[in-house]
C-alpha cells in the first residue's frame, strides 16, 4: 500500500454554493471513495449488503428504511456508502506500524491521516514512561485493564464513554458491567448531540424521543426541516420529503445557510433524478440568525392564538389542550407578551416572511417538525424545542398521523444505546428492573456526563477513562482543556475500529483494543452472530455483517466488554458473562424481562425489518408526572455578538463522518481541497476589514477571559446571516468553553461561538490558489 499523504490544506478553491444534492455525481463520488480504501469485489459486497434486510444497517445515519418489501434495492446514500467503504478498507495498521511512528510522532498528524491508516488489528499497550505502543495479548490487555479498575478507591474513579456506534447488545452490556462495578458514569455522544432534544421532550411529554414513523413523514401536509443539513447528513431522508412533496405535502426550511440539500433533491436511484430537474424541497427558506429559532416558533404561536382569537374555536385544537395537556394559560399569557421588534431582531427574519409561514400552518392539518444539531447545540436548545413542542400541541399535531416531532438523530444506534441503559441518570424504574433480573442493586446517585467527565479528569477525580466507539478527544469542546484532562489519567483504553486522535492522548498506560466493525462476520462459539439497533423512529432490526474480519485477533465488543466485566469482578454479582459472549441470544433474552417494550425480542426481531417500539405520545398517552403533555413559558434572547465579533457556528462538511475528514472537500457548500476555512457574510468582510481569502486565526472570546485560538484558516465569502460565521469541527472546538453549556442539557454550544477573526500577517502570500 502506499503512503498516505496528509493532503494539507493549501490548495483552497472555491465555487458557488450548490443549489441541489445528490444526483449522479453522489454515487460516482461513493464509489471513488471505496475503490480508494479496498477492492471492487468488497466494494460491490459492502454495497450489495447495506440496509438489506439479511444485511447490515448502514452505520452512516439513524434516518430509518423503508419497510423490507419497498426497500430499494441499493438502499443507501454517498455519504452511507462512504461511511461503510472507510469501515471496509483493505488498509491495515500493525505493530509494526506502532514501530514506525512514535506516540508523539502520531499526535503531530492530522485526523484524515490517522484514520487513513486504515482498521485496527490487533490490541497494543503503551507502558508507563514510553511513547510506543506495543502489542499486547488478550489475556493481559484485560487483566490489566481490569487490575486499574479494581485498584481505584471508587467505582466512580472510572468514566465508561459510548459513542452511537454500539450495537444494542454491546450498549446493555456494557452499562451492566459499569452498574455492577458500582457507577452510573456512562458518558456518550448525546451528551454532544440530542441531550436537549431528550430533556425538552422529556419534560413535555414524558419519552425523550420522537414520535414520528416514515409513513407520517410521508403522509403529512406540512414539514418543517430545522436546524439540519440533510442532503448531507441525512441524505436518504431527502428521498422520504421527495415522497412528501409528491404526496402533496410542504416543506419549510429553516437554516442560516441555504443548504443545497434543503433546496433540490435529485434521486440518483430514479430515472427522473438522472435526467430531470429534481425535486423542490423547500417551499419557503427562513434564513433565520443563529440561535433565533425559539423567537421563530413563539412568534408563530402568538398568530395562532390571535387566529384563534379573531375566529374562536377554528384554530387551536381545544379538545386536545384541554384533554391531554396543562399549562396552556401559563404559556399563552407568556406568549402573547412577545414583541415584535425583538422577534425580528432575534431571527432577522421579515414579519411577512414568518406571517407567509403561518397561513401554511392554518392550511395544514398534519404537521411535523424536524430538527437536528441547528436547534440542541445552542445555549437555548432545550426551551426552544419545548417551545416547538408548544407549537404542534396548539393544533393537536401530537399524536396522530402525519403529525409530531421528529428529533433526527446522528449516530446509527444512539437512540438504541440510550433505550439500552447507556445515560448517566437513567430512572429508577429501569434501574430496579435490572435489580430484579441480576440481583445487584445499581447505584442509584447520577453519574458524569461527558462535560461533567473532562472536568472529572482534568481535576484528578477520574482515573480511567474507557471509550467504547467514538473519539472523545475530538468529539468534545475546549480541546487544549480535554487533551490535557485526558493526559492525567492513570489508564486510558479505547475499543475501536480505527485509529484516530482519541489514541494519541494517553495516560500513564493506555490501551488500543481493536474490534469488529458493523460490516463485519461475528462468529461466537455459539456460531455466527447478529446484532440490532434502534434508529430514530423506534424500529428495532437485526444487523448482520458479511465482510471477512479485518484481522484474525480481532474481537467482538460484545467479547471484550463481557471478558472485560469477568476479568473485574469475578462471580460476583453472579452474571453469566461467558454465555453472552457465546450467544447473543442470551442477551437479548434478559433485555426482553428489563428493557420496556422488548418482550419476546428474540422472536420479534428475527422478523424481516424487526419491530417497531410502542411509543405512548402516539396513543395520546403521556408519561409526565401530571400524566399530561406539559406547555411550557420560554423565554428568548437576541443572541448578538459584541462590535467586531461574529457567532460562529462549527458544522460537518459533505466529506466528513463527525471527528473524521474522508476528503478535504464539502462540494455543495463550494469549497475544495481545504478544511481549516472560514464561511462569513461579505458585508462582514466588509466591516471588518478583511478580504476573501484573508488568512485569520479565530479567537473565541469568552466570560473566563481565557485565550482560545484556532490558527490559520481561510476566509470565504458566503451567505451567512450578517453577524455569525460558520467553520468546521472538529477542527474548531478548540474554540468552545468547556462551561459553555446548554441550560439543562449540559450540551456544549458548539453553533454558538462569539469570535473574532486576527489577520496573520506575517504568514499572507505563500499560498497557491
Ligand atoms: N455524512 C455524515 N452524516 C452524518 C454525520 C456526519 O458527520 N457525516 N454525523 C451524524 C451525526 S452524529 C449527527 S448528530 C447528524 C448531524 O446532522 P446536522 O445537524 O445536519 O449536522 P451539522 O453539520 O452540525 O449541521 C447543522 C445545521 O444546522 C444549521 N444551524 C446552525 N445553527 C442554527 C440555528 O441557530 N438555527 C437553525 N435553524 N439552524 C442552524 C447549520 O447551518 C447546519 O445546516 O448527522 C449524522 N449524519
Ligand atoms: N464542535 C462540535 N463538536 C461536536 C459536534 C459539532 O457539531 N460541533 N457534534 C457532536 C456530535 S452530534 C457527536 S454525535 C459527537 C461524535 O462523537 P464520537 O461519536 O465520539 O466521534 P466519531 O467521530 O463518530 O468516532 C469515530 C471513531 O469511532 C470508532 N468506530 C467507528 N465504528 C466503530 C465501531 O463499530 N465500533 C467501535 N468500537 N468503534 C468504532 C473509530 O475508531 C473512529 O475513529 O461529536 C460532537 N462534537
Ligand atoms: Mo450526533
Amino acid at each position: 500500500m502506499n503512503a498516505i499523504e496528509d493532503p494539507g490544506d493549501e490548495c483552497l478553491a472555491v465555487t458557488p454554493p450548490k443549489t441541489w444534492a445528490t444526483g449522479v455525481p453522489g454515487v460516482a463520488h461513493a464509489i471513488q471513495y471505496s475503490l480508494g480504501q479496498t477492492s471492487v469485489r468488497r466494494t460491490a459486497l459492502t454495497l450489495l449488503n447495506i440496509n438489506q434486510a439479511k444485511g447490515f444497517d448502514c452505520p452512516g445515519c439513524a434516518w430509518p428504511e423503508p419497510a423490507p418489501g419497498q426497500r430499494h434495492r441499493n438502499e443507501y446514500c454517498e455519504n452511507g456508502a462512504k461511511h461503510v467503504n472507510d469501515e471496509a478498507t483493505s488498509r491495515r495498521v500493525t505493530a509494526d506500524f506502532f514501530r514506525r511512528h512514535p506516540i508523539s510522532e502520531l499526535a503531530g498528524k492530522s485526523d484524515y491521516w490517522l484514520n487513513q491508516q486504515g482498521r485496527l488489528t490487533e490490541p497494543v499497550v503503551k507502558r508507563p514512561g514510553s511513547d510506543h505502543y506495543e502489542p499486547i495479548g488478550w489475556d493481559e490487555a484485560l487483566g490489566l485493564l481490569a487490575d486499574e479498575l479494581r485498584a481505584l478507591e471508587s467505582p466512580d474513579e472510572a468514566l465508561f464513554y459510548t459513542s452511537g456506534r454500539l450495537n444494542n447488545e454491546a450498549a446493555f452490556l456494557l452499562q451492566l458491567f459499569a452498574r455492577a462495578f458500582g457507577t452510573n458514569n456512562l458518558p456518550d455522544c448525546s451528551n454532544l448531540c440530542h441531550e436537549s432534544s431528550g430533556a425538552a421532550l422529556n419534560e413535555t411529554l414524558g419519552i425523550g424521543k420522537g414520535s414520528v414513523s416514515l409513513q407520517d413523514i410521508h403522509d403529512a401536509d406540512l414539514i418543517f426541516v430545522v436546524g439540519q443539513n440533510p442532503g448531507t447528513n441525512h441524505p436518504r431522508m431527502l428521498s422520504s420529503l421527495e415522497e412528501t412533496k409528491r404526496n402533496g405535502g410542504q416543506v419549510v426550511a429553516v437554516n442560516p445557510l441555504p443548504e443545497a440539500g434543503l433546496m433540490r433533491f435529485k434521486h440518483p436511484q430514479k430515472p427522473r433524478g438522472v435526467i430531470g430537474r429534481g425535486t423542490v424541497i423547500a417551499d419557503q427558506f427562513l434564513q433565520i440568525r443563529p440561535g433565533g429559532d425559539l423567537a421563530l416558533f413563539q412568534a408563530l404561536n402568538l398568530l395562532l392564538l390571535q387566529a384563534e382569537d379573531a375566529a374562536p374555536g377554528t384554530v387551536l385544537d381545544r379538545g386536545f389542550i384541554d384533554t391531554y395537556t396543562t399549562g396552556f394559560d401559563d404559556f399563552a399569557e407568556h406568549a402573547r407578551e412577545v414583541a415584535w421588534s425583538d422577534v425580528l431582531a432575534a431571527t432577522g427574519l421579515t414579519r411577512e416572511e414568518i406571517e407567509r409561514v403561518h397561513q401554511r400552518v392554518l392550511n395544514s392539518e398534519k404537521v411535523i417538525v424536524c430538527w437536528a444539531m441547528g436547534l440542541t447545540q445552542h445555549k437555548h436548545g432545550v426551551p426552544t424545542i419545548r417551545e416547538v413542542v408548544n407549537f404542534l400541541m396548539l393544533r393537536g399535531n401530537i399524536g396522530r398521523p402525519g403529525a409530531g416531532v421528529c428529533p433526527v438523530r446522528g449516530h446509527s444506534n444512539v437512540q438504541g444505546d440510550r433505550t439500552m441503559g447507556i445515560w448517566e441518570r437513567m430512572p429508577q424504574s429501569f434501574l430496579d428492573a435490572l435489580e430484579r433480573e441480576f440481583g445487584f442493586t445499581p447505584p442509584a446517585e447520577h453519574g458524569l456526563d461527558s462535560v461533567d467527565s473532562i472536568r472529572a479528569m482534568r481535576d484528578g477525580h477520574a482515573k480511567v477513562f474507557i471509550g467504547v466507539a467514538g473519539n472523545f478527544v475530538r468529539a468534545t469542546p475546549d480541546s487544549d482543556v480535554t487533551e490535557e484532562a485526558m493526559g492525567r489519567c492513570r489508564l486510558t483504553a479505547h475499543i475501536s475500529t480505527k485509529l484516530n486522535r482519541s489514541h494519541t492522548v494517553c495516560g500513564e498506560t493506555a490501551l488500543i483494543l481493536p474490534t469488529l466493525g458493523r460490516s463485519d462476520r461475528d462468529v461466537q462459539a455459539g456460531g455466527e452472530q447478529f446484532v440490532t439497533v434502534e434508529d430514530s423512529m423506534s424500529e428495532v432490526h437485526a444487523s448482520r455483517g458479511r465482510l471477512a474480519p479485518a484481522s484474525p485477533h480481532l474481537l467482538s465488543e460484545v467479547a471484550i466488554i463481557s471478558r472485560l466485566a469477568r476479568r473485574t469482578l469475578g462471580d460476583e454479582p453472579p452474571i453469566p458473562w461467558e454465555e453472552f459472549e457465546g450467544d447473543y441470544g442470551t442477551i437479548r433474552d434478559r433485555i426482553s424481562r428489563v428493557v420496556a417494550g422488548f418482550d419476546d425480542f428474540n422472536t420479534r426481531v428475527a422478523r424481516p425489518g424487526g419491530f417497531r417500539l410502542p411509543n405512548p405520545v402516539n396513543e395520546r398517552r403521556f408519561p409526565t408526572p401530571s400524566g399530561k403533555a406539559v406547555f411550557t413559558r420560554n423565554d428568548f434572547e437576541v443572541v448578538r455578538a459584541p462590535e467586531g465579533h461574529l457567532i460562529l457556528q462549527t458544522l460537518r462538511s459533505h466529506d466528513q463522518w463527525n471527528t473524521i475528514p474522508y476528503a478535504m472537500n464539502d462540494r455543495y457548500r463550494g469549497i475544495h481541497h481545504a478544511r481549516r476555512v472560514v464561511l462569513v457574510n461579505t458585508e462582514d468582510l466588509q466591516a471588518l476589514g478583511l478580504k476573501e481569502r484573508d488568512e485569520v486565526d479565530l479567537v473565541s472570546v469568552w466570560r473566563d477571559g481565557v485565550e482560545r485560538r484556532a490558527p490559520g484558516f481561510r476566509v470565504v465569502a458566503y451567505p451567512t446571516p450578517r453577524g455569525s460565521a460558520a467553520a468546521y469541527y472538529p477542527e474548531t472546538n478548540v474554540l468552545v468553553p468547556l462551561d459553555s453549556v446548554a441550560d439543562i442539557s449540559n450540551t456544549p454550544t458548539s453553533k454558538s461561538v462569539v469570535v473574532r477573526l486576527e489577520p496573520v500577517q506575517e504568514r499572507a502570500g505563500t499560498w497557491a490558489g
